[in-house]
């Protein structure tokens, strides 16, 4: 039935306007139609054969498509607006070499539980099977399989609204994760009748079913919360996901239970918060004798529950802590400690759920106020730290002003990531407003920084405010340019500190090329912005700092500030130096 329009590899051809045609509707439309009918409004990607046309058709058919300069921060952003939105983030990319860049990203999404499409445009399957050499031939489907949670491949027009759907409920149902959509050149042009075409499309129901909990388990989780004498709840990034802002706020006002978030769920509740257990993460978490799981994971982020972090004498034993997990994944628990009570189900769902029996359940005073005096304890010493004015400046001084207007300016969105520009923004700037703060996640991987900044501003419709590292920069910083070119409301700020880490030479010696970790001294990054058309600042004190956000948050210009930190203020690794025993310690 399906009428195939030679040659499939190359440009393929437009509709013939023929009165035949006008029955007819091809491959192009029908996956414009599919994504449309499921709500999607916005592509990002990178044009080429054989997706060239379909990117300018869906404009044409009323889609935003936002073309970047490298399919992994057009990936990356896909991502990001699927975290923020709850639905599934699409990345239109070529056959293999854009396939291939899309792919981080893909298992990036895929490891963070952010739920994410990739369509890709492939090569033909007889060609490929064969291995005969085609136009950027790769087996696509097989690899992208092992790196995300399903994979599709569509060979027939009438086949488009099911694989759409497919891929639609693979990303978002159960735990979020990044699906890959294979569309073959072939497929693009092939025409069928239209109201066949109309037909096949599937508008999906209910793409990501609410999975209510057993209600024994969320007995079994209340009674072990009842008896707790130092009960402390952890947020990850699932519960700002989960977007049950309201009754997670109840759930911890109601019990008076102490909270830590993770990285990407500060703001889920102010971090300013009373019960937010922050400044006392180090006090808290080995004291702990509950600890409450909320969409977050005993991973490497919370040294797998064990070991000294969790009041256990050496690294590899566990603490006396008794956990609760409350995830959609039933087999998360027990992956690194025995979990007490799980609760599967969604997030939304279990917390309603438990807010029903919570009833008598309260955090002993005693405990309470031991957690807020450690707290005020290192708050002061914080305050002493962030009032210092060094010159050059250090992450403190400089990310004091960042504290400041983020504060002042709650709905900006906060991308970041780098090592120490990463984990001194973290500690230092107080979020308080759910999912705003947008970075390096689970694998900690650099390059997310212009494509989250470009989605956050595109989808968020916000302010965006991105805190690099100037090597976490560098991985996505052609982006500049889509920035400009969309004339974004981004202000990156560069802490610019001569290299990765730290900006001095190596310990070892023995070369006459720089150290691998550093770049070229006092590298003027403002001027790829004004290369684009935007507005560049390079300031050495927090003074100028602070009037050049200012300045960027009230012309909504794209702006790059390269703000020149002090070479030695950072140390290696960050906050996870401890993952790097064998380096010699810098000053
Ligand atoms: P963090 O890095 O913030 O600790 P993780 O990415 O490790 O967070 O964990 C997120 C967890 O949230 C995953 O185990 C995932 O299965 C879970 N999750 C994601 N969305 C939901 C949801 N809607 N309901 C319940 N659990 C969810
Ligand atoms: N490559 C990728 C994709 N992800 C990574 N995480 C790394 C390499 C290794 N890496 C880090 O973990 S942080 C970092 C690298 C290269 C950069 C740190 O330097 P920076 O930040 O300039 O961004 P600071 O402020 O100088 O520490
Ligand atoms: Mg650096």
């Amino acid at each position: 039935m399906a009428t195939v329009t030679p040659p499939a590899s190359t440009a393929p051809a437009a509709a013939p306007a023929s009165q035949a045609a006008a029955q007819e509707v091809h491959g192009f439309d029908l996956v414009l139609d599919a994504l449309k009918l499921n709500g999607v409004d916005t592509i990002f990607g990178l044009p080429g054969i054989p997706i060239t046309d379909l990117t300018r058709k869906a404009q044409g058919a009323g889609l935003r498509v936002i073309s970047f300069r490298h399919e992994q921060n057009a990936g990356y952003a896909a991502s990001i607006a699927g975290f923020m939105t709850g639905k599934p983030g699409i990345c239109l990319t070529v056959s293999a070499p854009g396939f291939l860049n899309g792919l981080t990203a893909l298992a990036n999404a895929t490891t963070n539980c952010f739920p994410m499409i990739l369509i890709s445009g492939s090569s033909e399957r007889e060609i490929v099977d064969l291995q005969q050499g085609d136009y950027e031939e790769m087996d696509q489907l097989a690899i992208a399989k092992p790196l995300c949670k399903a994979a599709f491949r569509v060979l027939h027009a009438e086949d488009i609204g099911v694989g759409v759907a497919r891929a639609i409920r693979a990303a978002v149902s159960g735990r979020p994760g990044g699906v890959y959509l294979d569309l073959p050149a072939k497929l693009f042009p092939q025409a069928i009748d239209a109201e066949l075409g109309r037909k096949s499309l599937i508008k999906v129901v209910d793409p990501a079913p609410k999975q209510i909990p057993a209600p024994d388990a969320v007995q079994r989780a209340l009674d072990l919360l009842k008896g707790a004498r130092k009960p402390l709840i952890l947020l990850g990034k699932g519960a700002a996901y989960a977007q049950a802002d309201d009754d997670i706020k109840a759930l911890i006002e109601k019990t008076g239970i102490p909270y830590l978030p993770m990285s990407m769920a500060k703001g889920l509740l102010p971090d300013t918060h009373p019960q937010c257990a922050s400044a006392a993460r180090s006090f808290v978490l080995p004291q702990a004798d509950v600890v409450m799981l909320v969409g977050a994971r005993l991973n490497w982020l919370l040294s797998q529950g064990k070991g000294k972090t969790w009041g256990a004498a050496n690294a590899k034993a566990w603490g006396s802590q008794k956990f609760i997990q409350v995830d959609i994944s039933p087999t998360e628990a027990d992956s690194n400690v025995k979990i007490e009570a799980p609760v599967v189900g969604d997030i939304g769902s279990c917390v309603a759920q438990m807010l029903k029996g919570i009833e008598g359940i309260k955090a002993p005073a005693d405990w309470v106020n031991a957690v807020a005096e450690k707290k005020n304890g290192n708050v002061a010493k914080m305050a002493e730290k962030l009032a210092e004015n060094p010159s050059p400046m250090s992450f403190h001084s400089a990310l004091n002003v960042v504290r400041d207007i983020v504060k002042a300016n709650p709905d900006a969105y906060l991308v970041n990531e780098g090592a120490n520009a990463l984990d001194f923004t973290r500690s230092i700037v107080d979020m308080y407003k759910p999912r705003k703060r947008l970075d390096v996640g689970t694998w900690g991987v650099m390059g997310i920084g212009m494509g989250f900044a470009v989605a956050a501003a595109v989808v968020g419709k916000q302010q965006v405010l991105a805190i690099e590292g100037d090597s976490a920069f560098g991985f996505s910083g052609m982006e500049c340019e889509t920035i400009c070119r969309y004339n974004l409301p981004v202000c990156v700020v560069i802490m610019n500190n001569n290299g990765v880490y730290r900006g001095d030479e190596s310990p070892y010696g023995g070369s006459k090329d720089p150290s691998p970790l550093v770049f070229v001294k006092d590298a003027r990054y403002e001027k790829m912005m004004e290369a684009f058309g935007g507005v560049g600042r390079h300031v050495t004190t927090p003074q100028e700092l602070r009037a050049a956000i200012e300045e960027a948050f009230r012309t909504k210009r794209p702006t790059l500030i390269n703000a020149v930190i002090a070479e030695g203020a950072g140390t290696e690794s960050g906050r996870i130096t401890s993952l790097n025993p064998t380096a010699k310690k810098t000053k």
